[in-house]
């Protein structure tokens, strides 16, 4: 089921293999010249624009861009108690996890009399987007607001794209979990149409203020992703989400069971999903691609894993050592690394680049995508090798504060001088010594 490729008598370069390596190819600058237009139009039409966009992509116009606060808490009050609990259960280890990363504001004293504080301070508004279309997710809800509110950030909207079924509402599990975690700001808008609207805000149909955001983060389309492309710098976004990817390092003491669940867990998302088994075990490999073809026959998305499989984004690389492997993941940088091997911890601990590392037998990837406390929103095609998942310092700036005394500053002001001069900026050294003009 999987395609191979044989690196076990010699592994390429770093370069060489980021380009040998089976990975999907999303095109986002092909479709900027759709979502342009769009971008400008919601920009100067605000809310109109944007409910035109959403009846000709979603099939529907809803009567307002904000969900009534009132529906989230009925979608919560309608939620069955089993996704209640494991939502809780989400939230609670999430926070865990992310009220531990938030960073402490940090003074240095560089000299006597003079210091340099890094002040840890939110984004003021953020918007978070949940995709809606072939999937909606929940869960995705939980990993952008989590580590936001863990931030500090004051105003948050949650973005969802409206369902025809559900009367031009987000998919109801969405504003249920919104409520669950204390979001009270949700809107009906999704795709590229979103991104101009949380960027640019606007008027709402019954008058209220859409304020804009300050950033947006969360995985969406590829008209979403456009949309934010085009739109960074107006405002902050997180690393741009394409497909997902599991790669999986394993040698012959992994479980085949384990490792074709595995890759089919993350194929089940979308057709273009990437499944990757790094192996120095040939005998592993031929037992995973038996147990693919068991497990796929009876799971439930059959078609969509077996055509993600089948893509080209996935495959087997066999490599003579995981040494070898280690070096083939890391060129690769997956969103999601599982290490199923002897000793996976210690292999785990060299891994430079992935977006989430899971160790072991009993850590599973869909573990991290609902329960685990890690965020789930990761850098994808092959980002991680400069960029993080999501995470309280998503939503953090940090601010130098500078504070010099006068005694501070002449005893650096000829420093000063010299380097403006040497730059022929002289008024940058004049602003220092207009401050000792007496000669002091
Ligand atoms: N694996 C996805 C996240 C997700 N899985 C949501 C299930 N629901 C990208 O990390
Ligand atoms: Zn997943």
């Amino acid at each position: 089921m999987l395609t191979r490729t044989d690196l076990r008598s010699n592994v390429p370069s770093p370069a060489e293999l980021r380009a040998a390596l089976p990975r999907a190819e999303v095109d986002v600058d092909a479709v900027l010249h759709r979502v342009r237009p769009i971008v400008d139009d919601v920009r100067a039409r605000g809310v109109e624009a944007v409910l035109e966009y959403t009846e000709r992509f979603d099939g529907v116009r809803p009567a307002s861009v904000r969900v009534p606060v009132a529906e989230l808490a009925a979608a919560l009050a309608a939620l069955a108690p089993e996704v209640r609990a494991a939502l809780e259960e989400s939230i609670a280890r999430a926070r865990r996890v992310h009220d531990d990363q938030r960073r402490v504001d940090k003074t240095t004293q560089v000299v006597p009399g003079g210091t340099v504080t890094e002040r840890w301070v939110p984004v003021a508004r953020v918007g978070l987007y949940a995709p809606g279309g072939l999937a909606v997710y929940p869960s995705s809800v939980v990993m952008n607001v989590v580590p936001a509110q863990a931030a500090g950030v004051e105003s948050l909207v949650v973005c969802s794209p409206p369902q025809a079924e559900f009367g031009g509402r987000p998919h109801p599990s969405i504003l249920a979990a919104a409520a669950l975690l204390g979001v009270d700001e949700v809107w009906a808008v999704g795709g590229a149409q979103a991104a101009a609207i949380l960027a640019h805000g606007g008027t709402d149909t019954d008058g209220a203020a859409l304020d804009p955001v300050d950033m947006i983060t969360g995985p969406g389309n590829i008209y979403l992703t456009a949309a934010k492309r085009l739109l960074r710098g107006l405002i902050g976004i997180d690393s741009e989400a394409g497909p997902t990817e599991i790669a999986i390092l394993a040698d012959a003491t992994a479980d085949p069971v384990h490792v074709a669940a595995d890759l089919i867990s993350q194929a089940e998302h979308d057709t273009l999903a990437a499944s990757v088994l790094v192996t120095d075990s040939v005998e592993l490999a031929d037992a995973v691609d038996a147990e693919l073809v068991r497990q796929v026959a009876a799971t439930k998305h059959s078609e969509r894993v077996a055509t993600a499989l089948s893509g080209k984004q996935s495959g087997t690389v066999l490599v003579s050592s995981v040494d070898d492997g280690l070096r083939v993941v890391d060129a690769y940088a997956a969103e999601h690394l599982e290490i199923q091997t002897a000793d996976a911890r210690a292999v785990a601990a060299r891994v430079r680049n992935a977006g989430a590392v899971f160790v072991g037998a009993h850590s599973p990837v869909s573990l991290g995508d609902y329960c685990a406390g890690s965020n789930h929103v990761l850098p994808t095609g092959g980002c991680a090798r400069h960029s993080s998942g999501l995470s309280v310092q998503t939503f953090l700036r940090g601010i130098h504060v500078v504070d010099y005394s006068e005694d501070a500053l002449r005893e650096v002001a000829g420093h000063v001088v010299a380097l403006a001069n040497a730059e022929d900026l002289p008024a940058h050294g004049q602003a220092v010594t207009a401050r000792f003009r007496d000669g002091a």
